[in-house]
C-alpha cells in the first residue's frame, strides 16, 4: 500500500485539545500528507497543526460541508481519507478503509462506528438519532448502509473530484453518500473503533438531526426520481379504491353516484400513471448514471495517459 498516494483531510473548528494528537497518530501510521481545512478557529488549532507538520488552509466560507468541498478542490492525491479532528477516530483503522480501494473493490469506504464504540462515545440521543437516520436512509434509498454519518471515510480521486456538494453544514456526509450511489460508484462499510470526544461538540443533535433527515428526503430525486414519485401515486390509488368501493356498494343498493364514479376513475388512472412515470424515470436515470460514471472514469484515464 503506497501511502504517499494518500492525503488525510481533517476539517477543524476549535479543536486545539485533540488536533495535535490526531496528526501525530496519522504520522505514526505512515501518513505524511496531512491537510487541515480550518473554519477560522479562534483557539490554537492552526498553530498546533502547522507545528505538527500538516498543511493548513482556512476555508473561505462557513460550515463543515463547505470546508470539505473546498478541500476536495485544493487536494490532488489519488486517494483521500476524510477524518474529524476531534480524536474520535483511531489512525490505526485508516488502512482498513484504504484496503478496498487499493484492491479496487470500492470507490468510497465508510468506517462503521456502530459495532465497536467506546462507552460514552455516543450520547444516548446521538445513538438513537443515528439508528433512526440510517433506518430512514435504507427505507428511502433501498441501499444497505448502517452508518452514513460517520466522520471517517476514504474516497478515490475519480469520485471526490466529481461529487457536487451543495450542503454547507453537517449534511455533508449524507450528501457524499447520495452523490456516490447516484453517480453509480461503489460504496462499502468496514467496522472501525470509535472513541470519546476530546473538546466540545459542534453538532446540535436536534437541529442538525432534523436537517439531515430532510436532506435524505430532498436528495432522493438525485438517486431515484421514481422513489420520490411512488408515494403520490400510491396515495391516489388508495383514495380511488376507497371512493370506488363506496360507489359500487351504493350501486348494489340502487343508488348511482356519477360524479364520484368519474372521480374514482380519474384517481385510479392518474395513480397508475404516476407510478409508471416514476418507474420509467428511474430506468432512464439509472442508465444515465452509469454512462456518467463511465465518462468520469474515462476522463480520468485520458488525463493520466496525457500526463505520462
Ligand atoms: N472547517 C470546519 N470544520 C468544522 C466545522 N464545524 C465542525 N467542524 C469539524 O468537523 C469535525 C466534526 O465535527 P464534530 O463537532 O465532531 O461533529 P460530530 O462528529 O458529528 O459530533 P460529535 O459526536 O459530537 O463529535 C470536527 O473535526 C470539527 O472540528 C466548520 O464549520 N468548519
Ligand atoms: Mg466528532
Amino acid at each position: 500500500m503506497d501511502l504517499d498516494r494518500v492525503c488525510v483531510i481533517i476539517p477543524t473548528l476549535n479543536e486545539e485539545e485533540a488536533i495535535g494528537h490526531t496528526i501525530d497518530e496519522f504520522k505514526k501510521e505512515g501518513f505524511n500528507n496531512i491537510f487541515v481545512i480550518d473554519g477560522n478557529s479562534t483557539d490554537r488549532t492552526r498553530e498546533i497543526a502547522r507545528k505538527k507538520g500538516a498543511k493548513v488552509e482556512v476555508q473561505s466560507g462557513k460550515g463543515k460541508g463547505q470546508a470539505v468541498a473546498e478541500a476536495f478542490k485544493l487536494v490532488d492525491s489519488d486517494v483521500i481519507i476524510l477524518v474529524d479532528g476531534d480524536g474520535t477516530y483511531p489512525a490505526k483503522d485508516a488502512k482498513k478503509l484504504l484496503d478496498p480501494i487499493f484492491k479496487d473493490v470500492a470507490d468510497h469506504v465508510v468506517g462503521n462506528r456502530l459495532k465497536n464504540y467506546e462507552k460514552g462515545a455516543f450520547t444516548r440521543l446521538n445513538l438513537f438519532g443515528n439508528k433512526i437516520i440510517n433506518f430512514i436512509f435504507r427505507l428511502f434509498y433501498g441501499v444497505e448502509l448502517y452508518d452514513i454519518l460517520s466522520g471517517y471515510r476514504a474516497l478515490r480521486k475519480e469520485l471526490y473530484k466529481s461529487v457536487e456538494l451543495q450542503k454547507r453544514g453537517f449534511e455533508v456526509e449524507t450528501e457524499l453518500t447520495v452523490e456516490t450511489i447516484s453517480k453509480g460508484f461503489r460504496m462499502v462499510e468496514v467496522p472501525i473503533e470509535y472513541r470519546k470526544r476530546g473538546g466540545k461538540t459542534k453538532l446540535n443533535p436536534l437541529k442538525d438531526g432534523w436537517r439531515i433527515v430532510s436532506t435524505i428526503y430532498n436528495l432522493l430525486p438525485r438517486y431515484s426520481p421514481g422513489r420520490h414519485m411512488y408515494p403520490f401515486g400510491l396515495i391516489m390509488l388508495f383514495l380511488g379504491f376507497i371512493t370506488g368501493i363506496y360507489v359500487v356498494y351504493e350501486w348494489f343498493h340502487r343508488i348511482t353516484h356519477s360524479l364520484l364514479a368519474i372521480l374514482t376513475t380519474l384517481l385510479i388512472i392518474a395513480g397508475i400513471q404516476v407510478i409508471i412515470f416514476g418507474f420509467i424515470a428511474d430506468v432512464v436515470f439509472k442508465i444515465n448514471a452509469e454512462i456518467r460514471r463511465d465518462l468520469i472514469l474515462l476522463r480520468e484515464e485520458v488525463k493520466k495517459i496525457k500526463r505520462d
